[in-house]
């Protein structure tokens, strides 16, 4: 009957997952089949307890006629606490096939009942330690065991940083644990497997405690102390024996406390080691705690606001080595990691006891070539090592984080003679998120910004969704999050990172409805249109990627709350036209010495409060709340009138004459499709007039190739996206960026930097085109009628000649998409990949039905898996079920070459293909300073230059084979 199986099972969104804290967890599963058209007809899923005893189920869904495999909610009996199930899946597909049982897979939930919390919050004595010093606490205790083990748990957190020791071993490789949440109402608990690391009779136990988030001064202010003045940790380990009793050992008095070799450490300013105060062996067993201080009870946080942990943990997911080393015109030696990242560096030295090593962070090289730390604002990113002297010592900090490319190294001995590379270390650190995304065209340079966006993703998802990494900023902006998030889900499974920040969002909102600027809430502003939305559009946008219904559900008053703040706000209802804006942040047409770009922040605003409000109508839909979605819907219609009025002539026209307003009426639907036209037009006319330049900020960058692609103007969109020159995506390639910049020139053309005072290096917002990359060059977008790529929508835009290839991947909850294609000579060839119950619409653009084929056979044959095929507008539409497929179609016209004596060779060609026309004929000029100017002359300037030394006979070749292509 060939095959079919159940894969890759996964418990709210992860793979045997420990600490659940979801009362009804969600269970997703892949199927495998070796048919085309495969979809699941029913499914069976049996859940045994702690041993895995499936004869005596505690929950058994026996047979479901359902197409659900993913996010299938829990329904059976109330879990208990800290109890593990394992669980198992079977289906049937539409072909009447039966599969096996899937592996058994597992999930444990967290500690769920505050009232089993025996441990005490505990900090060293006031008495004996001022518990407000700097050095990071050294907490431990000795405890027997006292029978064989079956299992062993611990259940933590902190008031601050920490990491967990048994026996002188981490029990985990998770990094500055318990992550930032809004601590005064949400504090994340750990779950950790501890059941190898004990031994019989004596034990130790440590823990780590350092600032953190908790308390090291986020935000402008750098003080210290937001969340509050004193670190604590609770924890408690419980110990099951193979008997069946069961033992706990948590913090309580007992313990002892010590400060030791971390003796300062914060997020913005780096960590102090001194290695001679260690204190060896002080997590084991029998270690002389004599002379350490007592512990007291701080009673600064309460046991109601611990939550299981939500987030992914925060790891090392990748170690990178320097691959240079120089001293720079002032002196400095400095180590050049090649790739603007963030974690941490971690070094090996033998020296002297006492040695003292620093190593500060930074960026960016200034123009003479010195490193430059001006855009790091008060933030010191400095780290300091010194030396215990006892042979090779390696050494990382432990509680601070960095952003950087090149390390400035003092004191390392022997540097003189330059520094030993293999000595160093770079660990990328951030939320270990699965990577479910990727994409690759013919155009290096755009493959290069697509691993700047995903370097970018990486370096500030470190547990929030921050702006930067590097100043002393690093927060959880809003806005930023809410226009790269689409981006972000393509690249990396990110559902329970979205649905910890959610819900401290919810946690932070305003009781009439209004949102922090930034989440967790530090900063204190509140209210910006395009900001204020994230509250609305990502839990929106996560539930369009996973179906995450329950998400929806649990924000959903949360959205509703931002709507009726808006609501209340403008000095009529259906208009937002009062109060402080962001506006089109960084936008270039700002006035001088402004941020906030020339698009009226009235006109943006009362944009969004369009878009959410539809969001929230569709919200509702899902939900099933058809009363409030009506309301929703007349709201929402209200403001598209009030917009109409107040923002667009009589005629048609946006009355703003700025980018930003044109794309927000186009793709957030204000118009009606004939006014649609004119200012798709008028907008692509904004963009020529600027010789094929944005001039866009935070709020309409993320949709400017949207606005064009999706109206008629996508060559526009393609020419933007390959600008090389300032401003555009590739000027920072061209400049060396492996990382998104905040600002379109934050360096500029002569080098010089745009300021130092808002400068990031590392700043996602603009690397939101990833977005379009994926759905409109590679074509692989979802039909957003039917949540996580059920309905899968296959639609590349070739961008005409200038790109030979285009391929996307997305591993989506149901199995991984594929997305590619081809050009050779006007040969088409576009490759899909469908996983087993989902279907797709493939478009063939410029494709007849008659012309094109499927893995050879024309589409006239029965073919399996194609289940319809039609002509649209653009070309053919194929119905597709699940399988690989492979089309092929001829159409020369949709790449033939517009070429007159007044283009530039650089406008019409792919890059590539460009590059290697120009080596063949003029490889005498293609060297040297004339390359650039006679790259973007146009063929007539390059005919009657004779600056440039161009041949008629060389221009001749060129246009002979230009005509061929
Ligand atoms: C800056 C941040 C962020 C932006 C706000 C408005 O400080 O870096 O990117 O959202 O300003």
């Amino acid at each position: 009957m060939g095959n079919l199986q159940v894969t890759a099972l996964k418990c709210e969104y992860r793979t045997n997952p420990l600490g659940i804290g979801a009362k009804h967890p969600q269970l997703s599963w892949q199927i495998e089949s070796d048919r085309r058209g495969t979809l699941q007809r029913g499914y069976q899923i049996i859940v045994a307890n702690e041993v895995g005893d499936f004869t005596k189920p505690v929950w058994d869904t026996g047979y479901m006629e359902s197409d659900q495999s993913i996010q299938l909610v829990y329904g059976g009996p109330e879990l208990l606490s800290r109890a593990r199930y394992h669980y198992k899946v079977k289906v049937w597909d539409n072909l009447g096939r039966e599969s096996a049982w899937s592996e058994v897979a597992w999930w444990e939930m967290g500690l769920m009942d505050q009232g089993e919390w025996q441990a005490e919050w505990i900090t060293p004595d006031e008495s004996e330690m001022d518990p407000q010093s700097e050095p990071a606490f050294l907490l431990r205790k000795q405890f027997e065991v006292g029978g064989d083990v079956l299992s062993a748990r611990i259940y933590a957190t902190a008031a601050g940083v920490y990491e967990l020791y048994v026996n002188g071993t981490r029990v985990s490789d998770e990094l500055l644990a318990p992550g930032w949440t809004s601590y005064p109402t949400r504090l994340q608990v750990q779950t950790y497997d501890v059941t190898d690391m004990l031994q019989r009779d004596g034990n130790g136990i440590g823990i780590l405690l350092g600032d953190g988030w908790y308390r090291s001064g986020m935000g402008f202010e750098n003080k210290n102390f937001k969340y509050g003045e004193r670190r604590a940790a609770l924890a408690q380990l419980h110990i099951q024996y193979k008997d069946g009793t069961e033992e706990v050992v948590a913090t309580d008095t007992t313990w002892k406390a010590s400060t030791g070799a971390i003796q300062y450490a914060t997020i913005y300013h780096g960590e102090t080691y001194d290695a001679r105060l260690e204190h060896s062996g002080w997590s084991s067993a029998n270690f002389r705690d004599d002379k350490w201080c007592a512990t007291q009870v701080c009673t600064d946080v309460s046991f109601d606001v611990l939550v299981p942990q939500e987030n992914a943990s925060t790891r090392v997911t990748e170690v990178i080595r320097p691959i240079a080393y120089f001293v720079t015109p002032a002196g400095d030696h400095v180590l050049d990691m090649g790739q603007n990242m963030v974690g941490r560096m971690r070094f090996t030295v033998s020296a002297p006891a006492g040695t003292r090593i620093e190593l500060k962070h930074a960026e960016v090289l200034d123009k003479d070539g010195n490193i430059y730390f001006g855009n790091l604002r008060p933030a010191k990113q400095v780290v300091t090592y010194i030396v215990k002297g006892s042979g090779p010592e390696t050494y990382a900090p432990y509680f601070s984080f960095m952003g950087f490319r090149y390390v400035r190294v003092e004191g390392f001995p022997g540097q003189e003679n330059g520094l030993p590379l293999d000595a160093f270390l770079g660990e990328v650190m951030h939320t270990d998120m699965e990577p479910t995304g990727e994409f690759e065209c013919s155009d290096t340079r755009v493959n290069q910004l697509q691993s700047n966006i995903r370097w970018g993703q990486r370096g500030n998802f470190l547990d929030v969704p921050t702006d930067c990494p590097q100043r002393d900023e690093r927060l959880g902006w809003t806005g930023d999050a809410q226009v790269f998030i689409s981006t972000a889900l393509f690249n990396y499974q990110g559902g329970p990172f979205f649905t910890k920040w959610l819900h401290d969002m919810k946690a932070e909102q305003r009781p009439n409805g209004g949102i922090p600027f930034v989440v967790p809430d530090v900063v204190g502003g509140e209210n910006s249109a395009a900001w204020g939305d994230a509250a609305v559009i990502c839990p929106w946008t996560v539930y369009q990627y996973y179906g995450d219904k329950r998400l929806l559900a649990e924000q959903y008053e949360s959205m509703k709350g931002w709507i009726s703040y808006i609501r209340s706000q403008g000095d009529q209802e259906f208009l937002w036209n009062t109060g402080f804006h962001f506006g089109d942040w960084l936008a270039l047409d700002a006035k001088e010495n402004s941020y906030i770009g020339a698009t009226p922040v009235a006109l943006i605003a009362t944009a969004y409060y369009a878009y959410s409000t539809r969001i929230v109508r569709d919200a509702a839909r899902v939900l099933g709340h058809e009363e409030e979605a009506l309301a929703f819907e007349e709201l929402y219609q209200g403001v598209i009138q009030a917009f109409r009025d107040e923002f667009m002539t009589k005629n048609g026209r946006v009355a703003a004459p700025t980018q930003t307003a044109h794309i927000l009426a186009l793709v957030f639907d204000l118009v009606d499709d004939e006014v649609r036209a004119r200012v798709a037009k008028d907008l692509n006319e904004l963009i020529l007039d600027n010789d094929y330049h944005l001039s866009t900020g935070f709020v309409g960058t993320p949709y400017l190739c949207f606005a064009l692609s999706n109206n008629g103007y996508h060559e526009t969109a393609v020419k933007l996206l390959l600008q090389e020159s300032y401003p555009g995506w590739l000027y920072s390639v061209s400049k060396g960026a492996t990382t998104i910049w905040e600002h379109w020139d934050s360096i500029k053309s002569d080098g010089s930097f745009w300021s130092d005072d808002m400068n990031s290096f590392n700043h996602y917002a603009y690397g939101a085109i990833g977005d379009w990359m994926y759905r409109k060059i590679a074509g692989l977008d979802m039909d957003v009628t039917v949540p996580a790529f059920k309905r899968i929508h296959i639609e590349p835009m070739f961008g005409l000649n200038r790109l030979s290839y285009a391929k996307a991947a997305h591993t989506s909850l149901y199995g991984r998409i594929e997305s590619g294609w081809q050009v050779d000579q006007g040969q088409i060839q576009v490759t899909v990949r469908i996983p087993a119950n989902t279907t797709a619409d493939v478009i063939l653009a410029g494709a007849a039905v008659g012309s094109v084929k499927e893995g050879g056979n024309s589409l006239d044959t029965l073919i399996p898996g194609i289940q319809a095929i039609s002509e649209v507008a653009q070309g053919v539409r194929v119905l597709l079920g699940s399988g690989d497929y492979t089309f092929t179609y001829g159409n020369s016209d949709l790449f033939r070459v517009t070429f007159n004596e007044h283009s530039r060779i650089d406008d019409v060609l792919d890059h590539e293909v460009a590059t290697a026309i120009f080596q063949k004929h003029m490889s005498s000029l293609f060297e040297g300073p004339f390359l650039n100017f006679v790259r973007k002359s146009t063929i007539k300037q390059l005919g009657e230059n004779t600056m440039t030394g161009v041949t008629k006979q060389q221009i001749e070749g060129l246009l002979e084979e230009l005509i061929l292509i």
